[in-house]
């Protein structure tokens, strides 16, 4: 029998696959194995593990949900990464001392190398990277963008520079600014109107005193995929404002015109266009989901099972408690955090022991405040699938025998 197109197509991306590294052990047929890549990472995260990420475009790959693990904090080789735009070339990162940031809207203006700034000041934060469309794979009017669904997010530790240490050494703010404004360090062909791709975000410019500027991510220089050599973290923000290979932070009177912050990433209903009056994604909401199970339609052996997950939020009020359900939320019962507090922006990982019988389970966690808000159960639809907090779609379907 002819193979038909569909099956054509399959086999195809399987090649593609295998030759990027994927798992080609033991394919029999055309059917894909679990865990088999459709698409090879991009060059400037080739050095992710592979078996462990899913390739959704050149631009995004997310982290499987099993194998986020039980450590606590997000191994580079596993984090996701999300690219607006193309990024700069692997030389920015050849002598990170030497990257200059431009500082406007203070006191006494200029442009400092990342080695003026490892004199001015110290602090590490750990903080939840989150996609703002994390979980935008669950919209069911399929919004553009990446379909991500738990993995463009992970749990972070970075060192740099308090960016309020570096403003005070500026002669500090000056009167008037209202926002944070960041530039990321890409660079584009003449011709293109900047506005349109420029990587530039605006935030409350409070921000000033919990922002970081980041050289090192989990113990290591941040790699260029990750903004290298300089990362501006806002701890508890929405990915899109930590800005990478960041090359200039303005205190502004005004949001940057840029689509990115204007029309871009603005929480509007379904069919609406982006405008600059709706809610932009600046701090994250509170959320939890379970990483262990870790797939749907995942056959389980009856007995004993640790339920496990992470929960976090973006810092106003932090998670207090974590309860899990078996029955697709009928009932919850309260988990136990372990491992370490890492403060107000990680995530927190829990752990429920429960004993199977042969059934199906539907495995759901909800988070719970210190303030007592409660992680919703539902998504709040929305054109391009943002801020997802729901935990029935996060929950996970499993048949125990
Ligand atoms: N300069 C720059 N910064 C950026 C981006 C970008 O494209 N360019 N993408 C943003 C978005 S949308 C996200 S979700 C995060 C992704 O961070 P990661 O790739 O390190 O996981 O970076 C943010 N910062
Ligand atoms: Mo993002």
């Amino acid at each position: 029998m002819k193979p038909t197109a569909s099956e054509i197509d399959l086999a195809r991306r399987w090649l593609l696959a295998a030759s990027a590294g994927g798992a080609a052990a033991g394919l029999g047929g055309l059917s894909l194995p679990a865990g088999a890549q459709t698409k090879a990472l991009p060059p400037v995260a080739a050095f992710k593990d592979a078996d462990s990420m899913i390739v959704h475009s050149a631009s995004g790959v997310e982290t499987r949900r099993s194998a986020f693990g039980t450590s606590g904090i997000t191994d580079v080789d596993l984090l996701f990464l999300r690219n607006n735009a193309s990024p700069p070339g692997e030389s920015i990162i050849a002598d990170p001392d030497a990257w200059q940031v431009q500082f406007d809207g203070v006191a006494k203006p200029g442009a400092l190398t990342v080695a003026e700034l490892k004199r001015i000041g110290l602090a590490d934060v750990a903080t939840v990277l989150q996609c703002s469309g994390n979980g935008r794979g669950f919209f069911p009017h399929k919004p553009s963008g990446s379909p991500w669904t738990v993995g463009a997010a992970g749990n972070t530790l970075w060192s740099g520079v308090p960016v309020r240490d570096v403003v005070r050494v500026l002669g500090g703010v000056q009167g008037g600014a209202r926002y944070m404004t960041s530039t990321g360090g890409e660079t584009f062909p003449a011709g293109i109107d900047p506005k349109t791709v420029v990587v530039e975000r605006s935030v409350p410019w409070t921000e000033l005193e919990n922002a970081i500027l980041a050289w090192e991510l989990n113990g290591r220089p941040i790699p260029l995929a990750h903004g290298g050599p300089l990362r501006l973290i806002i701890p508890g923000y929405y990915g899109v404002n930590n800005i990478k290979y960041v090359k200039r932070v303005a205190f502004t009177q005004d949001e940057t015109g840029a689509n990115i912050q204007r029309s871009s990433y603005r929480v509007r209903p379904v069919g609406e266009k982006g405008n600059p009056t709706q809610p932009s994604m600046w701090q994250m909401n509170l959320k939890s989901f379970v990483t262990n199970p870790s797939a749907n339609g995942q056959m389980l052996r009856a007995g004993p099972l640790q339920v496990h997950g992470v929960a976090f939020t973006g810092g106003s009020s932090p998670v207090g408690a974590v309860e899990v359900s078996t029955d697709g939320g009928k009932t919850w019962r309260a988990a136990r955090f372990f491992g370490p507090d890492m403060g107000p922006y990680a995530w927190r990982q829990f752990v429920l022991p429960v004993t199977l019988q042969p059934g199906s389970y539907l495995i759901a966690s909800r988070a719970i405040a210190a303030d007592g808000t409660l992680q919703p159960e539902l998504r709040v639809e929305n054109e391009r699938g943002y801020a997802h907090n729901g935990w029935r779609d996060h929950a996970v379907a499993v048949t125990v025998a």
